[in-house]
């Protein structure tokens, strides 16, 4: 907080000791019982026909729990977003699943009525992929945050990103440590003044895009909190993709890191400070005027009005293309261009569970179902005394 006049908002979880809520389905309701005789639904609650389009609406993936982050937060719109995104995807809440860890971000489950857990610090991916690999129909999502995600999870993250399982993974990016009150975090800028860094801090941030390119994510974006129709976009080209789809959300923290990012995402500077990157097109900014080429390795900005360039000239995107996106996730090092927000990347490659299930039909196949008992006591074995 700059000045102590205001007493702030505290996040969820910082103030008296409330009784805790419980996410959805974990309280007192009982399990429906099917009448005697009844015979059970063939299609799921919710599902209009056969075709993949749903009867349910936003409200339907809301939960009853009282939302409790700060007035004001960037978590609002996030949301928001994914309860508008959901009835199109035609996913029956049943086979919906959203896993996070520990932070503000972290509390999203309990706000949707869909299964979920509000699981460990830093392991949501890792819970994600058990159950992802055990139960490959789910639509399985990971919400973290900057602090939950790249500090105590950063292991976790790159390691869901190299073996590719089919989930969506949101990171929810507001460059500190909400929940515990305002800590810098891995993603805070150099010089950050927080609670735990009172002379400013002297740690090189993380770019989350290019930690998670360089553990070989195979979808890679990029949105805002301020804009929800291109976030509900990257949503929706995560949720399509078959592997893991990476999005991180520059997500403002009104309280404790307060326009973090609105040069990015406020209206007046957002034309000039944001590049919205799509597959096919040429890279322009500030409403057609200005434009990116490549130069070498090098993206300069031109001036598409001073008659020397057209938008022919700018470097025309290919979300395919591994060394593009690398130099693209690059700009977040580069101040004097705008920050690109996009599909940076994405790539068809088996996921995990597929090569996984793949691979027990086949030893299956081979060898026959076998015995868990049998291989418990081959091989080598030991007597205690
Ligand atoms: C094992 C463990 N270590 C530390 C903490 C304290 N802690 C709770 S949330 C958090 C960081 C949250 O930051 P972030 O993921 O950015 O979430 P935000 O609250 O900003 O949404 C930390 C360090 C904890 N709960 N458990
Ligand atoms: S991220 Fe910041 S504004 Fe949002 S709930 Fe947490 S402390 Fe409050």
């Amino acid at each position: 907080m700059a000045d102590n006049k205001k007493k702030p908002t505290l996040p969820p979880g910082m103030g008296a000791a409330k009784k805790p809520t419980l996410p959805p389905g974990m309280g007192g309701a009982k399990k429906p019982t099917l009448p005697p005789g009844a015979k059970k639904p063939t299609l799921p609650p919710g599902a209009a026909g056969g075709d993949g389009s749903s009867a349910l609406t936003r409200a339907d993936f809301a939960s009853d729990q009282d939302v409790r982050w700060c007035p004001g937060c960037g978590d609002y719109a996030i949301l928001a977003t994914v309860q508008r995104l959901m009835p199109e995807l035609g996913v029956p809440r049943e086979n919906t699943v959203f896993i996070s860890g520990i932070g503000c971000s972290s509390r999203f489950p309990y706000y949707m009525n869909t299964y979920g857990m509000h699981s460990i610090h830093g392991r949501a991916p890792t819970i994600a992929s058990g159950l992802k690999a055990s139960r490959p129909e789910l639509d399985v999502w990971i919400v973290t945050g900057d602090g939950d995600g790249l500090s105590i999870g950063g292991n976790h993250l790159i390691h869901i990103m190299r073996r590719n399982l089919n989930v969506q993974m949101i990171l929810f990016n507001n460059q500190i440590y909400g929940l515990t009150k305002g800590q810098y975090s891995p993603t805070s800028e150099v010089g950050k003044v927080t609670k735990s860094t009172p002379f400013g801090s002297i740690d090189h941030p993380f770019n989350p895009s290019a930690v998670v390119l360089g553990a070989d994510a195979s979808f890679v974006a990029r949105t805002m909190d301020r804009d929800p129709k291109h976030m509900k976009e990257m949503f929706e080209r995560a949720h399509a993709h078959h592997g893991t789809g990476f999005v991180e959300v520059y997500q403002n923290c009104n309280i404790f890191n307060d326009g973090a990012f609105f040069q990015y995402t406020e209206k007046d500077s957002r034309p000039d400070r944001a590049l919205y990157v799509e597959h096919g097109k040429p890279l322009t900014y500030a409403d057609g005027k200005k434009g990116i080429r490549l130069d070498g390795f090098r993206l300069v900005s031109v001036d598409l009005e001073s008659g020397q360039w057209s938008a022919d000239d700018c470097l025309v995107y290919d979300e395919t293309s591994r060394e593009l996106a690398t130099i693209i996730s690059r700009v977040y090092w580069n101040p004097e261009l705008p920050q690109p927000f996009g599909v940076f990347y994405r790539e068809d490659r088996p996921t995990y569970e597929d090569q996984l299930h793949a691979q027990v039909q086949a030893v299956v196949k081979r060898a026959g179902k076998g015995s868990l008992n049998d291989l418990l006591t081959e091989g080598d074995t030991w007597e205690v005394h």
